[in-house]
């Protein structure tokens, strides 16, 4: 990882809400591990393969696509956040690092129409977010956590982090960004989990 005193460091703002009970959203309990949970196995993933890259695409002026050595060589930005995930446990107190979504999305020139991303990973995983909360300054595509990187199982090389989410949107092993003008279900979405997932709100299921 590149060297951290160069980095930027974002407070993710719901981490200011208080003491623990208060930036714990209802109906979550508190957990020090970190749980694993995906649908279907963990994908071997070599990025340095000629064949990865994360693609930028859809409604936009300038659809791009980066290799992996490109991504790490962006500049590092740390996120100090929670997370919550709609099986009803938070962790608190996480250091992610990784790179701008913003940065991501403005280099593609999104056109005016464009209002929601997709994100797509391997094995054709999908989450659906709404752009202004994409691109918001606590947004990173993450390749560390906690001072090492983050490991397959949770989503290495790279993945989402969309802190003030319910943390099924976070897509593990990210591989595209889509600009759309409209909302479409990814894939807990289509099966029954909520379009927004605001935990604040417990939008856990149903649109
Ligand atoms: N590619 C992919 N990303 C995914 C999922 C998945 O099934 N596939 N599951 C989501 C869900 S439901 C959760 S709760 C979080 C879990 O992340 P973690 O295993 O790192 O805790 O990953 C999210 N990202
Ligand atoms: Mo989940």
């Amino acid at each position: 990882m590149s060297d951290s005193q160069e980095r930027r460091r974002i407070i993710s703002p719901d981490t200011l809400r208080g003491g623990a009970e208060v930036r714990t959203p209802p109906g979550q309990t508190l957990t020090a591990k970190w749980p694993v949970l995906h649908y279907g196995s963990v994908p071997r993933v070599d990025p340095n393969e000629a064949g990865w890259t994360l693609r930028v695409f859809g409604l936009c002026q300038r659809p791009y696509e980066l290799s992996y050595e490109q991504i790490r060589a962006m500049p590092a930005i740390e996120v100090f956040c929670d997370m919550h995930c709609v099986t009803h446990w938070s962790r608190l107190d996480n250091t992610f690092v990784g790179v701008s979504t913003r940065e991501l999305i403005e280099r593609a020139g999104p056109k005016a129409e464009a209002r929601f991303v997709m994100c797509h990973s391997e094995a054709e995983f999908t989450v659906n977010v709404p752009l202004d909360e994409f691109v918001a300054e606590d947004c990173i595509l993450a390749y560390g956590w906690e001072g090492r990187e983050i490991t397959p199982e949770h989503g290495w090389p790279l993945r989402g982090l969309v802190p003030r989410l319910y943390l099924w949107k976070s897509a593990k092993w990210i591989r595209g960004i889509e600009l759309r003008a409209t909302d479409t279900p990814g894939f807990w979405e289509r099966n029954g989990y909520h379009m927004h997932g605001d935990p604040w709100k417990e939008e856990r299921f149903g649109w």
